[in-house]
């Protein structure tokens, strides 16, 4: 028993909770499936693993770097504000939890466990259940558990009783699977359409948000199913703005006016008192090459994406074929950044951060109990995501007005939700658009209606994929089965009956 208990652990540990060994692990298992040759499935193995150890690279060096920035407008300003921010939500909920609820999280591991089987059981039965994706971004699953634990007892607080354990685990991972399973699969449609069918959805923080500004795109900004206006990818820029056509060249330009604006309002005191640069150290000089770093960890970002993605389609259709049919696998937000109009990221994110800077000094200005900072994360990656995603559906209009309207979701709903359930004093939340939205909805009939609550959430998540398969049967499965046959169905014809994501082999 302690043998099977160690490789579970193990398990857990080394490849459930770390995304590229989780993506290699998937690549193996399907390349297995596929009966490739002993090499192959090596090759491909390493390529998946490598290509998401470089993704996390790219994304890693744009937190590292930027996040202190953000919060820096904290310290600067001394105010006793709560940053939402993954990482920053999930050291509050560890170091509140014990003092406020009385238990420690030490169950974390076993409720990841227990919702990820509940996604497996969902896709698997997919027949009846009608859920296609599968989530693999362990990081994100960490911290959702963690946040999910402290609402779900705020909502519920005898769970948190000796003796009730079993209990609370069990209504824990079913809400959780159920959102995991409900929300990647909200993200096919638009992940298809973005991609050319590469295969993927996504399963992250966002992926409500995702749906719901597709439909928003689509509702307000598009006709006969185009863009009303032209996407960013094609705006004909004259003269001196045709540079920004170039995505790299876009990046940098705008990324050192926004930064070179908050960085200085900053003060280079504040980077040298933080030990970051020395007190003799050019300050525009710091300015301008990190905001010019920017670009290059979108690049490396996005090398990552061309690196894997094909991998991990191409083997997860032996899993498709063999143990989950007609599934594809939920990744990282980040990794459709490799598609559609690269811009469409850069324009989301800073028209995200300034609806969350407008919403922000709404905070300030009505002497709001709980006030925001901007986290890095939430404004970049959701922001990012929800561009790219309006754009292709509405063009840049939609990208900037969808964007700049999450922004201030993000920054009210948090301040909601962290103020309500007691969070706020411990300076973060997650934040990230679902969290903000979703979950505070979510938590908020759990608290008033107790279990019918429960029932209420759980059965409208449940009912999510069975009215969008009512919407259109046939072409339900198809979209994750054969988007060629799926688009030839739909009589999409785009001219472009070659798969063109063909270029990142
Ligand atoms: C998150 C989180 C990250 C980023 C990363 C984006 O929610 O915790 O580290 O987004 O997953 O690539």
């Amino acid at each position: 028993m302690d043998f099977l208990i160690g490789i579970w652990d193990f398990f857990a540990e080394y490849i459930l909770k770390q995304a590229p060994m989780m993506i290699g692990f998937l690549v193996l298992l399907g390349s297995l499936l596929l009966k490739r040759k002993w090499y192959d499935c090596l090759a491909s193995t390493l390529k998946a693993i490598i290509g998401m150890l470089i993704l996390g690279a790219g994304s890693s060096g744009l937190v590292t770097t930027f996040r202190p920035i953000l919060a820096g407008l904290r310290e600067r300003f001394n105010l006793a504000a709560v940053v939402i921010d993954p990482y920053y939500g999930q050291n509050a909920v560890t170091e509140g939890l014990e003092q406020t609820f009385g238990v420690a999280f030490s169950y974390a591991m076993t409720l990841l466990l227990i919702a990820f089987i509940v996604n497996i059981l969902l896709v698997r039965l997919n027949k009846w259940t009608k859920c296609r994706a599968l989530f693999t971004t362990g990081h994100v699953q960490v911290q959702q558990a963690a946040t999910a634990f402290w609402l779900v007892l705020f909502a519920m607080p005898f769970l948190a009783k000796e003796g009730n354990t079993i209990l609370m685990l069990i209504v824990m991972s079913v809400l959780l699977g159920a959102y995991w399973a409900v929300g990647s699969n909200l993200t096919i449609k638009p992940m298809q359409e973005l991609t050319n069918g590469a295969g993927f959805c996504i399963a992250h923080q966002q992926m409500f948000g995702i749906r719901l500004n597709y439909w928003l795109a689509e509702k307000f900004f598009s006709k006969d199913g185009k863009p009303r206006g032209r996407k960013v990818g094609e705006m004909e820029m004259p003269g001196f703005f045709s540079i920004f056509n170039e995505n790299m060249v876009c990046t940098a330009i705008l990324m050192v006016v926004f930064f070179g604006i908050i960085m200085g309002i900053i003060g280079k005191e504040y980077f040298v008192t933080q030990g970051v640069i020395a007190a003799d150290y050019n300050f525009l000089y710091y300015t301008f090459t990190t905001s010019l770093n920017f670009a290059v960890y979108l690049a490396i970002l996005q090398l990552g994406v061309r690196t894997f993605v094909t991998e991990l389609t191409t083997s997860f259709q032996g899993i498709a074929d063999k143990l989950l049919p007609a599934s594809i696998p939920g990744v990282d937000c980040a990794v459709c950044y490799g598609f559609g109009d690269s811009n469409a990221v850069t324009f989301g994110f800073l028209a995200g951060l300034t609806g969350q800077i407008v919403a922000i000094l709404g905070l300030l200005v009505f002497k709001s109990p709980v006030i925001i900072i901007c986290g890095f994360v939430p404004v970049f990656f959701d922001n990012a995501t929800i561009g790219l995603v309006a754009n292709e559906k509405g063009g840049m209009k939609a990208c900037i007005v969808l964007t700049f309207l999450s922004g201030i979701v993000q920054v009210l709903g948090s301040a909601f939700i962290a103020g309500l359930v007691g969070l706020a004093p411990f300076g973060g939340y997650l934040g990230m658009w679902d969290w903000a939205t979703v979950w505070p909805a979510i938590t908020v009939v759990i608290k008033y209606l107790g279990w019918i609550g429960l029932g209420i959430v759980t059965l409208v998540l449940l009912a999510l994929p069975q009215l969008e398969y009512r919407k259109d049967p046939k072409g339900y499965f198809l979209i994750t089965e054969d988007y060629s046959a799926y688009k030839k169905y739909k009589g999409i014809n785009d001219g472009d009956e070659e798969e063109d994501w063909s270029e990142f082999a």
